[in-house]
């Protein structure tokens, strides 16, 4: 038989699907392609039936007494066929919005699914459902909810954390002298939501080794920049990093290097900032010896820093994890503000940007031509939550909440509809998730895979993965398109995301309108040639026709290197103003001063977060929950590459050897983590790449709890029962995974169920 090639993409990269005799026998990067991510090679694990849905499911107990419950992932399922299931959800749809409102149906489903912008699950969830009257839906995403936000009312949009500012070509070539708050790590970069063809971090950061700038890694862990990039590392307590910009601006101020030109011309509220940090109303001068105490970072470097920062061309770079935090606003701001006291913003490599290598296009030229999408219509429907608010959501209906400014209230949800997301991976404090899990009257989940969010679902449908179905892969933050061509034959009973979402609005009399007639190649076509029109009439650059693009498995899109953010409006602010209150950068806000939030004050301001080191019984360690090596999330948890980082199928938590010793940890070792809200077990992997204090443990594995009581034992290493679910601020409301505080002890497994 012979070898049949297929091009195809994941939010991680392109890549051809090599297939003899209906298997997927191999995958070969993309010709393109700089630093392809070895998780190319797990995706021919979703032709693995283990944890593949075979056929439409639902929970037995449901169907003998619809309503409320505990949803316990044992119980039993009945299989039913795609005609019945169609119908029991569009019944349930029927039934809520007719009997409490479309309010009731929350359809926010946040998740990542595929890259593939056609069947991608929440758009067409969202499009059915704006055809019937909508839904509640979610704003911003987990990735960054509180940055976005204070950088709308702070710079006037959020471009600067979604990859406009100034592109990393730029800030290498320029750049004199870097500073990485957080990581610029190929772990996060192999990402890319709606896929990525040429991952280029690399490239960018050799530039800089070659050039002999100046790196700085700000980071608990050594390992968030590659060993081979000389970076001095400043293992900074998690959480602190807004006191050690407001010290290094600080120092700034006091020595009278600030730019006093720029924050005149270009920001308004620089002398409030320069009160606060001069202790005008609070009594405290932030500075270096201030900073130092709080962030444990040597006080005569940060005096150093301070002195350099303005004598070269600097650069600040600040993670997303950062804001993934109590207060997560300051961080953003506050490095705003200190770029801004530098006055470099709008040159070549110097300023600051948010979220380089977060996600590998994040930096890399943007694409200037349309993206291809789904459109999902408008939905009639106002109530929406802030993304991570979806406990508070399902246990408080009626409660009012705060955000950016408004106040609102939650609505009463009797009906979850979810597809291409795993809430019980991505929500911090799993036990209280639980908790809201059990509210609804009805849950239905669409997914390949047996998620922990499946199995707690009531009505169950099977998606096809993306290498079964056709489909097109590209985003602003992508230089190409990638065609997704069908590898392989649906597993089981499993069914497109666009044709079940047909058939449901075939069962809610909308199909005409849901599919405009067209099916699955139409709309891809459709897609690809919005792209390929305004790319040749808007930007003339010339793209193939559909055949040739489908023929070739990719097209380059025009793209903008080099990029300087708010380089004209530097030059010209008046000409060019900002969306903001005063037209320039905002370091101080009337607005903020008007909703008097003791939680997002009006200037960037240290406050302590929720939990942290500075407030730590002694057996505690701040818990860094970041994102896996081998995987995306939880996908493809059970594939070499994400197994590969495991230690007896068990996820690994990273210790400095100084708290392996106080606690008696051996390397290897299981270990029970636990804290008030939950506990996990995990493999100790003992590491001097981390910061005392510090444990590191990655998300994505598999929600396993020993039990459905109140605080069962998490087997896998999921983090997640241990994080903290609040709100970032009353502005922001965003997730702040990355504050929480855990204890360790070394665990006897006999003591407990394997
Ligand atoms: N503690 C902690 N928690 C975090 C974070 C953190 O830093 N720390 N990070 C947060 C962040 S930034 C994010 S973005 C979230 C991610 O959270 P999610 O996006 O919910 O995580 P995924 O595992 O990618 O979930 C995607 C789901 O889609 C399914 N899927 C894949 N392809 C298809 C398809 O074609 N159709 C359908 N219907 N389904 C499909 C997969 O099987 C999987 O169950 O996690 C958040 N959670
Ligand atoms: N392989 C892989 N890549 C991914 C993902 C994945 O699941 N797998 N997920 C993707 C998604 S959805 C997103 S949103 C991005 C997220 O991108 P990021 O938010 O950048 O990723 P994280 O891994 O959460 O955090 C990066 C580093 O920040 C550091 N950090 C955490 N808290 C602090 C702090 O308070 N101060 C300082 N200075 N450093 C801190 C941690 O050491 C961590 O290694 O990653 C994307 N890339
Ligand atoms: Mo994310």
């Amino acid at each position: 038989m012979s070898i049949q090639r297929f091009s195809h993409c994941s939010h991680w990269g392109a890549y051809t699907l090599l297939v003899e005799d209906g298997r997927v026998i191999g995958a070969e990067p993309f010709a393109g392609d700089p630093a392809p991510s070895p998780i190319i090679h797990s995706v021919r694990h979703w032709a693995d039936p283990t944890y593949r849905i075979a056929q439409p499911m639902v929970r037995e107990s449901w169907l003998r007494h619809r309503g409320p419950g505990p949803r316990a992932p044992g119980d039993k399922f009945v299989p039913v066929g795609w005609d019945e299931a169609a119908k029991l959800v569009a019944g349930e749809i029927d039934r809520v919005r007719t009997k409490h409102g479309n309010g009731s149906i929350f359809a926010g489903s946040y998740g990542w699914t595929s890259c593939g912008r056609f069947h991608h699950a929440s758009s067409q969830l969202k499009r059915m459902m704006n055809l019937v009257g909508g839904y509640t839906g979610h704003v911003d995403t987990y990735s960054i909810a509180a940055g976005p936000v204070i950088l709308r009312h702070t710079l006037g949009d959020a471009e600067a954390c979604g990859g406009g500012a100034n592109t990393l070509d730029s800030v290498a070539e320029h750049a004199e002298t870097v500073i990485v708050f957080g990581a610029l790590s190929p772990r996060t970069a192999q990402s890319e939501a709606g896929g990525i063809a040429r991952h280029t971090l690399e490239q960018n950061l050799r530039t800089m080794v070659a050039r002999g700038v100046r790196v700085v890694l700000v980071s608990p862990v050594r390992d968030d920049i590659p060993d081979w990039v000389p970076a001095e590392w400043w293992p900074v307590r998690p959480n602190t990093d807004t006191a050690l910009m407001l010290g290094l601006a600080g120092e700034i101020v006091a020595a009278g290097h600030h730019d006093r030109d720029f924050l005149a011309r270009c920001c308004s509220g620089g002398e409030e900032l320069i009160g606060y940090l001069n202790g005008a109303q609070d009594g405290v001068v932030k500075n270096a010896a201030w900073a130092a105490a709080i962030c444990e970072i040597d006080a005569e470097r940060i005096r150093e820093l301070a002195r350099r920062v303005v004598a070269t061309r600097t650069m600040i770079t600040v993670s997303w994890s950062l804001q993934r935090a109590d207060h997560g606003e300051q961080p953003f701001w506050a490095a705003l503000g200190l770029a801004s006291a530098i006055g470099q913003i709008g040159l070549p490599g110097g300023g600051v940007g948010f979220g380089y290598a977060s996600l590998g296009g994040v930096g890399a030229p943007m694409a200037v031509s349309r993206s291809p999408s789904l459109p999902q219509g408008r939905n009639p429907t106002a109530d929406f939550i802030p993304v991570a608010r979806i406990s508070d959501l399902l246990l408080n209906p009626g409660q009012t909440f705060t955000y950016e400014g408004q106040t609102r209230t939650y609505p009463d949800t009797r009906l979850v509809l979810w597809a291409g997301g795993n809430p019980f991976h991505h929500h911090q404090d799993l036990n209280r998730l639980r908790r809201a899990w059990a509210r609804p009257e009805t849950i239905v989940v669409q997914d390949p895979v047996w998620t922990a969010t499946a199995r707690r679902a009531d009505i169950v449908l099977p998606a096809t993965s993306s290498i079964e179905r056709n489909d097109i892969s590209g985003n602003k933050r992508s230089d190409h398109l990638i065609a997704m061509q069908q590898a392989i034959a649906p597993l089981g009973l499993a069914r497109n995301d666009y044709d079940i979402f047909r058939h449901i609005a075939d069962e809610l009399g909308v199909e005409p309108a849901f599919s405009e007639g067209r099916d699955e190649m139409a709309w891809i076509r459709l897609m690809y040639d919005l792209t390929r029109e305004d790319a040749e009439r808007r930007l003339k650059h010339p793209m193939p026709a559909f055949e040739a693009f489908w023929a070739e498995g990719a097209a380059r899109v025009p793209t903008r290197s080099n990029h300087v953010f708010l380089d004209r409006f530097r030059a010209d602010p008046a000409a060019h103003p900002l969306a903001t209150e005063s037209g320039r950068i905002v370091l101080y806000s009337r607005e903020l001063e008007g909703l008097q939030l003791a939680d997002c004050p009006p200037h960037p301001a240290w406050l302590e977060p929720a939990e942290w080191l500075g407030r730590a019984a002694p057996d505690q360690l701040h818990l860094m929950s970041r994102q896996p090596q081998g995987k995306l999330h939880s996908q493809l948890d059970d594939a070499p590459a994400a197994q590969a980082s495991k230690r007896d199928g068990r996820e690994q938590v990273w210790l400095n050897p100084a708290d392996a010793r106080r606690f008696g940890i051996e390397d290897g070792a299981v270990v029970r983590l636990f804290n008030a809200r939950g506990q996990c077990l995990a493999s100790a992997c003992v590491v001097d790449t981390v910061r005392p204090g510090v444990a590191v443990l990655p998300t994505g594995a598999w929600y396993d709890p020993a039990d459905e009581g109140e605080n069962p034992l998490e087997r896998s290493g999921n983090p997640n029962v241990l994080t903290l679910d609040k709100g970032t601020s009353h502005f922001g409301q965003g997730c702040s995974a990355h504050t929480c505080l855990v204890s360790i002890e070394t665990h006897r497994l006999q003591e407990t169920t394997a």
